[in-house]
């Protein structure tokens, strides 16, 4: 009779879904962060089960492939229906996404009409408008992607979106309660490690990091755990509703059930608009020291649904089913 010692084996006896997946052992750890934007906080003690991690966001050449299996269009390529908006103007309901234009000069950081644009004929094959084209950009990360997108793309591989906690438990590689993914400095040995902004947001792009804007996946060096472009580069979708503090969460379990609710993550600025929100993390090539410092683990923005852009886009987890000897191990483990 084959006998199974708990622990590391037990993880090395699950069938790997795909190489480009790492498998990140459970544990518990400190969520959040106190030193940065309020949001972000209470630092608070979550445990995440074990659980597969794309190594790299979804590329486009990889949602290429699922529509031309699938014949998916996205929610940037479908025009608005008017009741969905009332009060829209007519040429708000045409196919369009969001797209960053970088204005020619220092503007005002309040509005960020500023340099977000809605643009007509937008979408993940035409990224900066109908003239755009993904040609060249096979292995970067797809863009324009709405929540429904990712879902639809996470059902059809048999992957699933990660809750905030498994994104967050992933993104620091083990380095709990670090800054940074990598550690407590931006850009050890002036090294950049990840394709974020440099210069003045928005209108001055240095991109000392190489990359104006997205960066193919890949490019920069991987985490802990071995997973690349955790942070920056785009933003990544999680299920759980925002909200704008953390709960208060026991350190058992939980982390694999979303926070949050819908109804509690309408933007209260937009009382009018009550599109519900979900939280995205990592950060993007459009992070900024001076705007927008948001390319750490414990940090968090607010997505609503309905709304895609040039730099949000996706990666996929897989929960492990749990077999008879790993629910042993598990509830012995509880028991001690
Ligand atoms: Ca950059």
């Amino acid at each position: 009779m084959q006998t199974v010692e708990c622990g590391k084996n037990i993880d090395a006896m699950l069938h790997i879904p795909d190489a480009d997946m790492v498998w990140v052992s459970g544990g518990t750890f400190s969520m959040g962060s106190d030193c940065h934007y309020p949001e972000e906080g209470p630092v608070h003690s979550v445990r995440v089960e074990s659980f597969w991690v794309d190594k790299y966001t979804v590329t486009n050449e990889q949602f290429a492939r699922f529509v031309d299996a699938t014949k998916y269009v996205t929610l940037a390529e479908r025009p608005p229906r008017a009741e969905d908006y009332p009060g829209a103007k007519p040429d708000m309901l045409q196919p369009a996404s969001v797209v960053f234009r970088q204005p020619a000069h220092r503007v005002d950081l309040r509005d960020h009409f500023n340099w977000w644009t809605y643009i007509p004929g937008a979408n993940w094959r035409h990224p900066e408008g109908r003239k755009s084209s993904i040609e060249g950009r096979a292995q970067h990360p797809v863009v324009h992607i709405a929540y429904e997108d990712a879902e639809a793309y996470a059902k059809w591989i048999g992957k699933e979106l990660p809750t905030e906690a498994e994104w967050e438990f992933a993104a620091r590689g083990g380095l709990d309660g670090a800054t940074y993914a990598w550690g407590e400095e931006f850009t050890p040995g002036s090294k950049h490690m990840a394709n974020t902004w440099q210069g003045e947001f928005p209108w001055q792009n240095l991109a000392t990091d190489g990359y104006e804007r997205t960066a193919p996946v890949g490019q920069f060096p991987p985490n802990g755990y071995g997973l690349f472009d955790m942070i920056g580069n785009v933003w990544e979708w999680s299920v759980d509703w925002y909200t704008t503090r953390h709960p208060a969460t026991k350190a058992c379990c939980g982390g694999a059930i979303p926070k949050g609710d819908r109804d509690s993550s309408y933007d209260p600025q937009t009382p009018d608009v009550r599109i519900p929100r979900k939280v995205i993390k990592g950060g993007s090539f459009l992070c900024a020291p001076n705007y927008c410092r948001r390319y750490r683990p414990a940090a968090r923005m607010a997505q609503p649904i309905d709304t895609s852009t040039c730099h949000v886009g996706l990666r996929l987890i897989r929960r492990p089913q749990p077999t008879a000897a790993q629910h042993s191990c598990h509830n012995a483990g509880r028991d001690k």
